[in-house]
């Protein structure tokens, strides 16, 4: 008995020692991790960077310094994608829609009118479907990481309210760089105009373009109001972000440091949906307040842009996305029961 005590006694005294040793043992090394993104700073986007950047901290007791670079300062969605391949950067968060000249599945969360809430998009997106197409990029030199919420995108244009698809008719609109975003809205008979984000306020201000379309909660952080008059609430499609690394990088890592990464990542990646989902109730009187005129899209003119696009959805389908799409409304399907 006395022995056993003195036994506990040791280990219970030789765990305490060992305890901090072991922490300190594991293999995390002092890095820098260059992690760019399009917004600004005051973002829900720059807000979530800000979160990982201290959770990267906390976690790796101060190794892993994650330096936040906003406002594209580091290149577009697609150039730091570039970056990220070569090697040239760590990290970045950005659109699934630029990607599509790198993984064309990613295409598919482009269509329009999809998901009805954002319940329905974290199941798809956290679940096999998301990490499939996630897994995708693998093989192209890019880790994807989490997915984040951009969320439902409106029009604003300058020119007039959009109450009906045929107002958009001439109207010179900014999309991504993406094909299915083009076919849509030229489909819709706006002048499509791809363009990157971040020369997208400039086109604005200098009438290059009339309209985009966003989040209400980048069409408050990009201040668009000040070159936007009209916002058009169509949630036409629910749009993600991806945290992106680049594999060259993340492959020399330890294990510790990329179960941190992995670890960090899913923290940020709650915290951004829900800040970004408080954050977006209060922008419609933000931007009404700003002077912007905001209207409501109708049922009944919502279900004939859902028949407009009808055309661009097949050309989806025929050009080798049939399945993927059936796969994707079934997993839909599943959650909206
Ligand atoms: C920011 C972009 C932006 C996206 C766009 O880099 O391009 O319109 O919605 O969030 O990724």
């Amino acid at each position: 008995m006395k022995l056993l005590r003195s036994v506990l006694l040791a280990t219970g005294l030789a765990a305490a020692i060992l305890a901090p040793v072991a922490a300190s043992a594991q293999d995390i090394k002092p890095r820098l991790i260059r992690f760019g993104y399009g917004l600004s700073e005051s973002s829900n986007q720059g807000r979530a960077v800000k979160f990982f950047v201290e959770e990267m901290s906390k976690r790796s007791g101060g190794k892993l310094k994650v330096k936040g670079f906003a406002d594209a300062s580091l290149g577009s969605d697609i150039q730091m994608q570039n970056a990220l391949i070569g090697g040239a950067q760590e990290m970045m968060v950005g659109s699934t829609a630029t990607l599509v000249g790198i993984v064309k599945d990613f295409a598919v969360f482009d269509l329009p009118f999809l998901f009805n809430n954002e319940q329905e998009a974290d199941a798809v997106f956290d679940g096999p479907f998301g990490q499939k197409l996630a897994a995708k990029l693998n093989e192209k030199g890019l880790v994807g990481l989490v997915y984040w919420e951009n969320g439902f995108r409106n029009l604003t244009n300058s020119k007039r309210p959009v109450e009906k698809v045929e107002d958009l008719k001439g109207i010179k609109l900014r999309v991504m760089q993406n094909p299915v975003y083009i076919d849509m809205f030229n489909g819709f008979g706006a002048n499509a105009v791809p363009l990157s984000f971040s020369e997208l306020f400039t086109a604005m201000e200098t009438g290059t373009v009339d309209g985009q379309e966003n989040p209400v909660t980048t069409i408050q952080s990009s201040k668009f109001y000040e070159v936007q008059k009209y916002l058009t609430i169509s949630k036409h499609v629910y749009s993600p972000w991806i945290v992106l690394a680049s594999k060259r990088w993340y492959d020399g890592l330890s294990a510790d440091e990329r179960k941190i990464i992995a670890e960090a990542a899913a923290a940020s990646r709650d915290f951004e949906r829900k800040d970004s989902r408080e954050a977006s109730k209060q922008s419609i009187a933000y931007l009404k307040d700003k002077g912007m005129q905001i209207n409501e899209l109708s049922d009944a003119e919502l279900g004939r842009m859902r028949e407009m696009v009808k055309p661009a959805m097949d050309k989806f389908a025929a050009d080798g996305g049939a399945d993927l799409l059936n796969e994707l409304q079934g997993e839909i399907n599943k959650v909206r029961k």
